[in-house]
């Protein structure tokens, strides 16, 4: 057991999925560093790939589960957990009804194949319209679009960064995220070397963001001035005869209706409401029309905003109206290994929006789930439908949604929470229970999600580091455990047909469903397995991007204007028609953190405090704030306070706030994160602020005050 070994795979935090080679001795780490062999990442890895040592070692990190009884915490046996988890949610399911049960699935849910097979079986089959997710804080405009345009949900162009002549990225930061629905590790060579072959970049964005300083060009934007800049971008092109959709012009539906809602959205005309130069958006236009091949590539900033919906849209019809989706150097669609969209379609789920709607707010429904901006006021609003008890699994939405003090505030009065977490942090502290999975160096990968969207084909799997603890539950196990106790005896299937359930599920685990994935996917001419894909330790290259359309289309059209946009229009222009708010927020990501679970690695904490408001000097000035000073910043649900940052990189009338701090919260045990508690934006980000064409969060763009502190 003392030998020395070398282990490669790759680093599954987020969506780069980087390689990294990993060095054993004795049960322990001794050195991880980036795989130089990784035909993808080719030696990168970033800060956050330590925190899978971190967290591994985490004394803080749970691994038996835990009951509350008050304000203390007791260990229990996993029978005993999953007996009162299944009895509570049985009673409240036979009291209330289905709906009475929620759920929240949080972002790592992506990253882990046992919670995307037995998770979603679970979960979804409890048949609660309570369905949440992190998705409608993040990329549900992005599906949607997806769904209302190509005709299926998960089908999303990426930028084909490695060959384009022309990149135009809206709210995004690669250079920190490393990119998000673009599996594209390293970005920053990347687009060292898009510059280097005589491409450009411009980036638009409310700050001089990390890939702004990559950029050719740099261009504010007022927050939530995408779909008005996108509209006028539509408009010069239509005017000045640059549109040419080329091979996809017989496939397109209502292009003229397109043109015709353009025409009123001049360069002039958005101008107020985009802060961006109406010669800046004709140069953009016409450079966009001359380029050899562009994309345009819009993320986060432009998706949990108020018109995160319209701007995903025109972001795809900008694509195809310059020819540019679907050929090489545009935004095109990946081929991953096994072919979910594929599946799904034949068995006729395309996606879903506006199948039925909240409760008390009536946002529509996408995907199966409700948007989480109204998950607090559905359950603390009484009457006939409210929720009673929810499963949080690999979510922290406490941090991570709208009005999470009042979200906070709603979790207390549940009537039962269970929590599948390995963290006693902001969200789980409020659980009844918490279930505590297994952490990525303890269970097998299957790379699911990163080559749906990779810039080049791609597959990556390879097996557990280290084999379990003794009485450690993969996430996938817990999720089985949990839909057998709760549904037999007395279910649909009896006691007997539930123990079947039981062992078929059992056996099929996780990675037998991906191997029949990979044998019946895409690359099943090519006799392509999951143990070919295991092999390859590097991680598998199936070359570059290829065009995939018509064929990929469920539908075989493109629909480029769907009607429920052109309703949303209405919205727009009541906006236009406003003056902008004087002082409004938006967000940060920052290289060493990941989102709100990474704080309670030192490694990862070191340095300066990272949780500050970023203020530029001429709003400083006016409002007598100062470097180093702390800040009282106000919205319309809460307060915070936090040190000021003066810097010209923020535009004048809108301060950032970085997400996925507030650990100071009474009963949170992250020793390490505790020391920098920081404060929570979503502390400050509104609920009612939202796409209320999409649901999704508005995180960008919330009016606030600020003051010295
Ligand atoms: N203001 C503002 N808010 C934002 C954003 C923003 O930019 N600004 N970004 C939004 C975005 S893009 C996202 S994706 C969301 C993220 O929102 P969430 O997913 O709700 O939050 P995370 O901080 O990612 O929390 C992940 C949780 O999963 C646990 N976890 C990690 N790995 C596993 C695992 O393998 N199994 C299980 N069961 N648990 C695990 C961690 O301990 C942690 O508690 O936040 C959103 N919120
Ligand atoms: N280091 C690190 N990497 C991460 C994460 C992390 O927390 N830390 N999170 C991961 C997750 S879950 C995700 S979803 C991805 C997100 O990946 P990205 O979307 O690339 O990341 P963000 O930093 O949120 O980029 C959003 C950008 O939009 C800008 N912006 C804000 N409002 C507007 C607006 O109204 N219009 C325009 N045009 N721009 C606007 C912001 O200033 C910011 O630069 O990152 C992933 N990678
Ligand atoms: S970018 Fe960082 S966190 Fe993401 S996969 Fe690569 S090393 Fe891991
Ligand atoms: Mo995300």
């Amino acid at each position: 057991m003392k030998e020395r070994r070398i282990h490669h795979r790759a680093c599954h935090l987020c969506e780069a999925s980087c390689g990294v080679r990993i060095t054993t001795e004795g049960g322990r780490i001794r050195d991880l560093r980036g795989d130089p062999a990784d035909p993808f990442s080719r030696g990168y890895i970033c800060p956050k790939a330590t925190a899978l040592i971190d967290v591994h070692e985490d004394p803080d990190r749970l691994r038996r589960p835990m009951r509350r009884e008050g304000d203390r915490w007791v260990e229990i046996a996993w029978d005993e957990a999953f007996d009162l988890v299944a009895a509570r949610l049985r009673a409240i399911r036979r009291q209330h009804g289905a709906d009475a049960v929620a759920v929240y699935q949080g972002n790592p849910t992506a990253h882990n194949i046992g919670l995307l097979t037995h998770g979603q079986l679970f979960l979804r089959g409890l048949g609660t319209r309570n369905l949440y997710s992190a998705t409608s804080a993040d990329q549900l405009p992005h599906m949607l679009s997806s769904l209302l345009m190509f005709g299926h949900q998960a089908l999303l162009p990426v930028p084909d960064i490695d060959r384009t002549d022309y990149l135009l990225v809206l709210g995004a930061n690669p250079a920190v995220s490393n990119g998000s629905l673009m599996t594209a590790p390293d970005v920053k060579r990347r687009l060292a070397a898009l510059r280097a072959r005589g491409g450009r970049l411009v980036v638009v964005d409310p700050r001089r963001s990390e890939t702004a300083r990559l950029a050719d060009r740099h261009l504010f934007i007022r927050p939530g001035g995408d779909a008005p800049l996108l509209l006028a971008l539509l408009q010069v092109l239509f005017t000045e005869r640059l549109v040419r959709p080329g091979p996809l012009a017989p496939h397109l539906d209502r292009l003229g209706e397109l043109e015709a809602l353009a025409a009123e959205f001049s360069p002039e005309r958005v101008a107020p409401a985009t802060g961006v130069e109406p010669d800046e958006v004709r140069a953009l236009a016409r450079e966009l029309a001359a380029a050899p091949s562009a994309a345009v590539y819009g993320r986060v900033g432009v998706c949990t905003q108020e018109f995160g919906g319209l701007a995903s849209w025109l972001i795809n019809a900008v694509n195809i109206a310059t020819g540019n989706l679907d050929r090489p150097g545009g935004a095109m669609f990946s081929t991953p290994p096994i072919d979910i969209i594929g599946l799904a379609s034949r068995l006729g789920a395309r996606g879903s929006f506006g199948r039925f709607r909240s409760r008390v707010r009536g946002l529509p429904e996408f995907g199966g789930e409700l948007p989480v901006s109204c998950l607090a006021e559905e359950i603390d609003t009484p009457g006939p439908g409210q929720i009673h008890a929810l499963i949080t699994s690999a979510g922290n939405p406490v941090l991570s949604t709208p009005n999470g003090a009042r979200l906070e505030r709603a979790l207390a009065q549940l009537d039962f929470m269970v929590s599948i977490d390995f963290y006693l942090n902001e969200t789980t502290r409020l659980a009844h229970v918490i279930l505590p999975p297994t952490f990525a160096l303890e269970r097998d990968h299957v790379e699911l999600v990163a080559f749906a969207v990779s810039v080049r084909n791609g597959a990556r799997a390879f097996p557990a580091l280290f084999p379990r603890g003794p009485d450690q539950r993969h996430d996938w196990e817990i999720c089985l455990e949990l839909m057998s106790r709760i549904h037999a005896p007395g279910g649909r299937l009896g006691r007997a047909g539930g123990a079947l359930a039981r062992r078929l599920g059992r056996a099929l685990t996780p990675r037998r469903l991906a191997a029949a994935g990979v044998a019946l996917g895409p690359y099943r001419d090519r006799r392509l397995t999951l143990r070919a894909i295991e092999r390859a330790e590097h991680g598998l290259d199936l070359g570059p991007l290829r065009p995939r359309l018509p064929d990929a289309l469920p539908g075989g059209r493109i629909d480029m204007a769907p009607p429920a946009y052109l309703e949303d229009l209405g919205r727009l222009r009541a906006r236009l028609a406003e003056p902008p708010a004087a002082l409004v927020l938006i967000g940060r990501r920052q290289l060493r953190s990941n989102n709100s679970w990474l704080h309670n690695s030192q490694r990862l904490m070191k340095g300066k405090p990272r949780c500050t408001l970023l203020v530029h000097p001429e709003d400083a000035a006016r409002l007598g704030l100062v470097a180093g000073g702390q800040a009282r910043v106000r919205s319309r649900v809460g307060q915070a306070e936090v040190p000021v940052e003066v810097s010209d990189e923020i535009m004048p009338g809108v301060v950032s706030l970085p997400h996925g701090w507030g650990h100071g919260r009474p009963g949170v045990a992250l020793r390490v994160a505790a020391t920098r508690p920081g404060a929570s934006v979503n502390d400050l980000t509104d609920e009612a602020f939202h796409d209320r064409m999409s649901g999704t969060a508005g995180f960008s763009g919330v009016a606030v005050e600020v003051e010295p502190a």
